[in-house]
């Protein structure tokens, strides 16, 4: 099997980071999907310890595409971030090496008797050694592009052949695939088996200009040396026959630019009023590229979808067909809870879908080249891509960068990707890796992309060296990440500017998180030289597993989620979970979406961020409304207007777009006569999708704009003498549906960016979640009982007031914490109490329906909501902080039969209504280890402190924080 004296494995290609391949043929653009043999399904399959093991053991199974390590073998997923999960340097690898034998015959069809024939590796990590009939053909690195292998002189048509397939996980390589995620084995996209004429095209160039200019570049091979002449190319758009740019074949002629063995052709044609392609209006033509041989017969054909598009910088604008265009990204990684790193069309389908529906328009496929019909779907359903070429060399980064043993693959990767993926509108800047430090390497890949395509900007976040505005040649964008708001707005203001700034990776979705995203958005659109960024990311990449025995479900596990959650049994395993000692834990669950794709809260705020149509202000008894997009008119949307009246219900009526163009606005009279009464009143322009859009059906919601037409109107309390106020010894309310009284809480179970900001460990040290409580005084009097306690806490102790009032009908009660200079920057300064059994409804006037806090609440609109309990709370892959609902004014807590609560606060206030206290969320690693309280656990909040982005960025606005000082709130508990 592995057979000392095969020259793959003799040479060890694993250790060598100068041999990027040996025996495949160049990258191109070349779709050979089509008219393909598949090879994908069961291959016989065997783990060896190293690559050079003897090989024994007896044969199991293995699917491709697929990673072993999501498929019953003993090497199981492991997530580490930064650090490697081995300890040699650069370029050596363990020597305890898992090592997949993939092996199947294949029918070599007789009709292919006299053709190329091509094998096609989709994906192999780390590195792949192929054979067929025990000769070795090939190697080839680079975990996330395909590799093609000439097979002509070893099959023959008509008969089978013994195809294998070595794959071994860590080398070389490795240390330049450092991306923070799980790590695998296996061949993680298809297989395929093509056969071509010996005369075929080798690859296609297309240059497509937003004015209608189309330029087509061919290169042509034939493998048995057939001389120029012998060939023409012809190409047809949508019906539309190119023409053969004969200035450029003379040129080549007179230079003697091409040999007999390869050959160049050039068509060319302008189309008129051509319609271009942009995100928002992805127009697509059908290219199809013919070579045919001197008889006119077609010798090999190349289909491509194009779009006509120009991207350029000027001064420190990114301009997409000569507009502004503002990014609007999230980083994306190859992800599923079964597949791990194999993706199925379907399943990108619905990525992309679901991005489109909450307003995203850009995509950095972070950090290695993507599954090529990612590119196919951004192309076809509008997204701006960076496309990162597969290089992070994080953990040995500084010494990789400037070793010119690797800079062979370095500029070998970028090459490859771009050789790819030229062809497709949606890429709009070609980016040089991830996290590498900076060094000669990725200037000489720059170098090579500069040349070989000028049409797009290259950028790498690690180039700034020596700041944004630095003139590196490996960034034309200033593109950090995590930078804090107010040094891009510095930068932006400062004078020296020189590039564009749009940030790679921003607003870390770690957790319960993407705090100040709408600050952030509020900058970005109102500051020149700011244009975007990319949020940190999709997906959390919890893996679906087994509790009883530990093991990821794999392709089995099929349908056993739903909403965020896996079915009893099952979790999302994190770093740590498949007992992997060297690990970084849940910083793998941070994104935008959950496992099964669930969007969590922040991509309804994000959704409203980037809302098309906008209420811009509210003005002479009309509001006006602008159209905030770069190329499209409002014609795609329709409007219902929502009156939600606080002392009444919610009026509708239709609403009429305006027909505005990009940039306008246009002011529109009120729909409603306002009722009288002085409650508050909101109105929302309801938008949803007029007709189908690819990405939506007709009738889906887009944005909910929303303006306050009336304020709130201060609450008037009559108190009554005559009821008692019971209060037991301590001080504590006795009340028939609370089985725990109104306490002061000051903490919530700390959130991802809470623990790696540093907060929760301070808020521990002071004692925060348990503070012993002191009753100082209670003075009781008729219908009126005022209680004093302290909350003794490590450094401070907290006063807190309450006072009960027999208001009519209920129980005022009025409140007040003041928290000692020492304890500024709590969590959370309210009240807490729990409620009995059977209250199961939540009913509200407030921001909702989804999850809000104070510093990402843009995107709830105030309104009257209604939700199960048990679906107020968000199943964050490590239980935290969740279920909050922003500027909440009342609500009530029932039961089927309408018996329950009331509550009124005196003004819009943070509260949460979930089965868990705060104590019960800290203690459990997992979701699945939590145990629903009968009742509700009932947080009303003076203060709550906003989210940030802690966990790797920027933690909240001081605007956001608890301060120290008297804090006072009031609210009103009534029974149903
Ligand atoms: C940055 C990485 O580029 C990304 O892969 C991810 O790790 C992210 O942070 C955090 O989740 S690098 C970090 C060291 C700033």
């Amino acid at each position: 099997m592995t057979d000392a004296l095969d020259p793959l494995i003799a040479l060890r290609p694993w250790e060598a980071p100068e041999v990027t391949s040996w025996g495949r043929l160049p990258m191109n653009a070349v779709d050979r999907r089509s008219g393909a043999l598949t090879l994908d399904g069961d291959w016989r399959f065997r783990l060896l310890p190293a690559p050079d093991a003897p090989a024994g053991g007896s044969w199991s199974s293995s699917y491709v595409p697929g990673a072993w390590t999501l498929q019953g073998t003993d090497d199981l997923p492991q997530y580490t971030n930064v650090r490697m999960p081995f300890a040699e340097f650069p370029p050596a690898s363990p020597a305890a090496n898992p090592t997949g034998v993939y092996e199947r015959e294949v029918d070599v069809p007789a009709e292919w008797t006299g053709r190329r024939i091509v094998l096609q590796v989709g994906a192999a990590e780390s590195v792949l050694l192929v054979h067929v009939d025990g000769r070795p053909v090939g190697i080839s690195k680079d975990s996330h592009l395909a590799a093609e292998f000439d097979l002509t002189a070893h099959v023959r048509p008509g008969e089978r052949a013994t195809l294998r397939l070595t794959v071994v996980k860590w080398s070389d390589a490795s240390h330049i695939e450092d991306q923070d995620q799980w790590w695998h084995g296996g061949v993680t996209r298809s297989v395929l088996l093509y056969a071509t004429d010996p005369l075929h095209l080798a690859d296609v160039t297309v240059r497509a200009r937003h004015d209608g200019g189309l330029c087509v570049d061919c290169r042509v091979r034939d493998t048995r040396g057939a001389l120029p002449g012998d060939w023409y190319v012809s190409a047809e758009l949508d019906g539309h026959l190119l023409t053969q740019d004969e200035e450029f074949d003379r040129a080549n002629a007179q230079e003697e630019r091409v040999s007999d063995f390869l050959g160049e052709a050039r068509l060319r044609t302008t189309v008129p009023d051509v319609r271009t392609w942009t995100a928002e209006t992805p127009e697509l033509y059908g290219l199809t590229v013919r070579l045919h041989r001197a008889d006119g017969t077609v010798a090999d054909t190349s289909h491509h979808r194009i779009g006509f598009r120009d991207v350029e910088i000027v001064g420190r604008d990114l301009l997409v067909n000569g507009e502004r265009v503002f990014i609007r990204g999230v980083n994306r990684h190859d992800f599923h809870p079964l597949t791990g790193r194999t993706v199925s069309y379907d399943d990108m389908r619905a990525d992309l879908v679901l991005l489109k529906r909450f307003g995203f328009n850009a995509i950095r496929t972070a950090h290695y080249p993507n599954d090529p019909a990612l590119y196919d779907l951004a192309d076809e359903l509008g997204f701006y891509v960076v496309d990162e070429a597969d290089i992070e060399s994080h953990d040995h980064a500084h010494e990789i960068a400037d070793d010119p043993r690797y800079l062979g693959a370095f500029v070998d990767r970028v090459a490859r990707m771009v050789l790819r993926d030229k062809n497709h509108p949606s890429i709009i800047i070609w980016s040089l890796g991830n996290e590498s430090d900076y060094g000669a390497n990725h200037d000489a890949a720059a170098g090579w992309v500069r040349r070989h395509d000028p049409t797009r900007p290259v950028q790498y976040e690690g180039a700034a060296k020596r700041g944004w505005a630095d003139p590196d040649m490996a960034s034309d964008i200033a593109c950090p990440m995590y930078a804090p708001l107010e040094e891009c707005l510095a930068h932006a203001m400062s004078g020296i500017q020189t590039k564009p700034l749009i940030q790679c990776e921003y607003s870390h979705a770690m957790g319960n998180s993407n705090g100040t995203l709408a600050d952030h958005w509020a900058a970005i659109e109102t500051t020149p030289g700011l244009q975007g960024g990319f949020i940190w990311e999709f997906w959390d990449h919890g893996i679906l597993q087994r509790v009883n025995d530990g093991r990821p479900a794999g392709r089995g596990g099929a349908g056993l989620y739903d909403n965020g959650v896996a079915a009893p049994g099952h979790r999302w395993a994190y770093g740590g979970d498949f007992a992997e000692t060297v690990h970084d834990g849940a910083f793998i669950a941070d994104g935008v979406v959950f496992p099964d794709r669930t969007p969590k809260p922040v991509m309804f705020e994000h959704r409203e961020i980037a809302a098309p149509v906008r209420i811009d202000c509210f003005r002479h008894e009309g509001v006006v409304l602008g159209n905030h997009q770069h190329f499209r008119g409002l014609d795609w949307l329709s409007g219902e207007w929502e009156l939600s009246l606080a002392d009444g219900g919610t009026l509708t009526g239709p609403a009429e777009l305006p027909d505005l163009r990009p940039g306008e606005t246009a002011a529109v009279p009120l729909p409603f006569e306002l009722p009288e009464g002085g409650g508050e009143a909101w109105l929302t322009l309801r938008v949803t999708t007029a007709g189908d859009e690819p990405w939506a059906p007709r009738g889906t919601v887009v944005c909910l704009p929303q303006v306050r037409l009336r304020t709130v109107s201060p609450v008037e309390h009559t108190p009554v003498t005559n009821r008692p106020v019971d209060v037991d010894e301590d001080g504590l309310l006795v009340h028939p549906l609370l089985t725990a009284a109104p306490t002061l809480s000051l903490w919530r179970a700390p959130t991802d960016n809470d623990e790696l900001g540093g907060m929760a460990a301070r808020w521990r040290r002071w004692g925060l979640q348990a503070p012993a409580r002191k009753v100082v005084s209670v003075r009781r009097d008729p219908g009126r009982v005022a209680v004093a306690a302290d909350y003794l806490c490590q450094g401070g102790t907290v006063r807190h007031e309450q006072v009960f009032t027999a208001v009519e009908g209920g129980l005022l009660v009025e409140e007040m914490a003041e928290l000692p200079e020492a304890l500024a920057d709590v969590a959370r300064v309210g009240s807490v109490f729990e409620t009995a059994a059977g209250l199961n409804l939540l009913e509200w006037f407030g921001q909702g329906p989804w999850e809000s806090y104070p510093d990402r609440a843009a995107g709830a609109p105030v309104g009257h909501h209604s939700l199960p309990v048990d679906e107020l709370f968000t199943p964050y892959l490590r239980p935290q902080e969740s279920g909050g609902r922003h500027g909440v004014r009342r609500f009530t807590l029932s039961a089927p039969d309408a018996t329950g609560l009331a509550v009124r606060l005196d003004r819009p206030r943070q509260v949460s209504v979930t089965r868990h206290r705060a104590t019960d969320l800290a203690a459990a690693a997992h979701h699945d280890e939590l145990v629903p309280r009968a009742g509700c656990v009932v947080h009303i909040d003076a203060v709550h402190r906003g989210l940030g982005t802690a966990s790797c960025g920027p933690d909240t606005f001081a605007s956001y924080l608890v301060p120290a000082g008297v804090h006072r709130w009031s609210w009103t508990l009534r029974v149903l």
